[in-house]
């Protein structure tokens, strides 16, 4: 049996949540993280030295980092399905999943966290602002790319749009404002229909 670790509420394992729900695999999933704190343990530790969530155990494979974790599922159990069989395709799906670590999440992190998890007296204008540009600069980018095909890689739905619509959920359930961007709204409201986001991703954000 799959286990997951991380608690539900975590960007980084809800991508994990959704892709096991659109592969239909069975998981144990175990709270860690924030309030639960089984991060902290050196058991955990073991298994994932940064401390972070999500962590996962398939048998002897032990693996960290949401995206890898993604990739890892995704070849195992869903090649043709969502790991794209065609070399070309699969690492256009690939770098949409690294971009959204390295370019979309940092900008929305700081963002979210102001709006969301800090209390309205104490947060910072200049993190709000700086947020709200980074994070806008980054969706005009899926705009673009979403401008001439259905997906992030093509025709089909792949793990690489896992991490992407993860962030873009929180970026549209963020009070700000959401310049109309047809293309990316056209392909949220695909990832809306699909129930395995909508069971793992559209929760309330705290
Ligand atoms: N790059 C890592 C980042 C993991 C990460 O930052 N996880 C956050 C939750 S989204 C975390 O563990 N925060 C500490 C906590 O929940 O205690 C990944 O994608 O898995």
């Amino acid at each position: 049996m799959l286990t997951i670790w991380g608690r539900a509420n975590s960007v980084n394992v809800q991508k994990v949540l959704w892709c096991c729900g659109e592969l239909g695999l069975a998981y144990e999933r175990i709270d860690a993280g924030n309030e639960f704190e089984v991060n902290k343990t050196a058991e955990y530790r073991a298994l994932n030295p940064n401390g972070l969530v999500p962590t996962i155990e398939d048998g002897e494979i032990k693996l960290w980092e949401s995206n890898v974790i993604v990739r890892y599922l995704a070849h195992k159990n869903g090649n043709g399905l969502l790991c794209p069989p065609d070399i070309g395709t699969r690492f256009d799906a690939e770098r949409w999943m690294d971009w959204q670590a390295t370019v979309f999440w940092p900008a929305l992190r700081p963002l979210f966290i102001e709006l969301v998890r800090t209390a309205p007296a104490k947060r910072d204008p200049a993190v709000v602002s700086k947020g709200m540009k980074l994070c806008l600069a980054a969706v005009r980018i899926l705009d673009e790319r979403l401008s001439d095909r259905t997906f992030l890689a093509g025709d089909a739905f792949s793990m690489g749009d896992i991490p992407a619509a993860t962030t873009i959920h929180r970026w549209y359930a963020l009070y700000i404002d959401h310049p109309e961007l047809p293309n990316v709204q056209r392909w949220y409201n695909l990832m809306k229909q699909r129930q395995p986001f909508r069971e793992a991703v559209m929760t309330p954000l705290s």
